[in-house]
């Protein structure tokens, strides 16, 4: 299905909890079980609902090791003009899945080509001939990428790549294969000097309490140090500010302690330690 929301108005796809592919889908790992009930009533937008059913092709054997390729891509094909039918309704389109491969049609639906945030643990970028697993909840940002090339995929005859690796930021990453990372390495080169402009109160404010502005909700320690670590191993860092510290405002020694000792651990991040330990800085 998908559920679709112009502002408020949406259109919702479910593709779906009840739909052989995404459910059984390729992975097995999935749960699907507790999607929510969305109402117009909860969020008080004028919601339209819609459900797609997608085919199960039979004797659907592997590309390489892309599993179920013509299920999939046939189910992606559907999804792609559905999401693109709510786009041209003016709608925000909401996809309610699922198995993250239904992105490859959902993003090639929807792209002309906005940015894509891909917030997961996983980068989900292996090939058809990378995967190790085979399974196609792991490979969608390959196939969406121009800088790829996948091609011959059957199933996939209709797709064409949409995104750049410039349109794409990682949020979230902790479980990437050594495959995915050598094809981020290569994919995502960035060649521009890049400035990091740091406000300590991006962070979850117990982290930084002596600091202006707080807003609860933040981002946490791990997840500040990883950006700051990931910006250092592009080489390409050549400014960092970190802005917002200010020890005045804190009610106890501990608040600016933990203020400041946060703060520290972010920039040498961004200088070069790393968790994990590394020859050139050893804080
Ligand atoms: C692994 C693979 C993955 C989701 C696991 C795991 C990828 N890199 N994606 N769970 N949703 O199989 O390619
Ligand atoms: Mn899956
Ligand atoms: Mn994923
Ligand atoms: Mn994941």
């Amino acid at each position: 299905g998908i559920y679709s929301r112009q502002h408020p108005e949406v259109e919702g796809l479910l593709t779906s909890a009840t739909s052989p592919i995404f459910q059984q889908g390729n992975s097995g790992t999935d749960q699907q079980s507790h999607l929510p009930k969305v109402t117009p009533a909860a969020c008080r937008c004028d919601v339209k609902d819609r459900e797609l059913k997608f085919d199960i092709i039979p004797n659907d054997h592997p590309y390489h090791n892309a599993k179920n390729p013509r299920t999939v891509g046939r189910a992606n094909e559907k999804l792609a003009s559905a999401v693109e039918e709510v786009k041209k309704d003016g709608r925000t389109c909401l996809v309610v899945g699922g198995d993250h491969s239904l992105a490859i049609g959902s993003i090639s639906g929807h792209a002309k080509t906005e940015p894509v945030i891909w917030f997961d643990a996983h980068a989900d970028i292996n090939t058809p001939l990378t995967s190790l697993s085979g399974n196609m909840h792991g490979q969608p940002v390959a196939f969406l990428l121009k800088e790829l090339k996948v091609s011959g995929v059957p199933g996939f005859e209709w797709l064409k790549p949409c995104l750049s690796a410039e349109d794409i930021v990682y949020i979230g990453l902790r479980d990437v294969d050594d495959a995915e990372h050598s094809l981020m390495e290569d994919t995502f080169k960035a060649s521009k000097p890049i400035h990091l402009s740091f406000d300590v109160d991006g962070l979850d404010p117990p982290l930084t309490p002596a600091t202006g502005t707080p807003v609860p909700g933040g981002v946490t320690l791990r997840e500040g140090i990883y950006v700051a670590e990931q910006l250092y191993k592009t080489g390409l860092l050549s400014a960092v500010d970190t802005v917002e510290i200010n020890p005045r405002l804190g009610k106890t020694q501990e608040e600016v302690d933990s203020t400041v000792n946060t703060a520290v651990s972010i920039i040498l991040s961004g200088f070069g330690k790393a968790r994990e330990g590394s020859h050139s800085c050893s804080y």
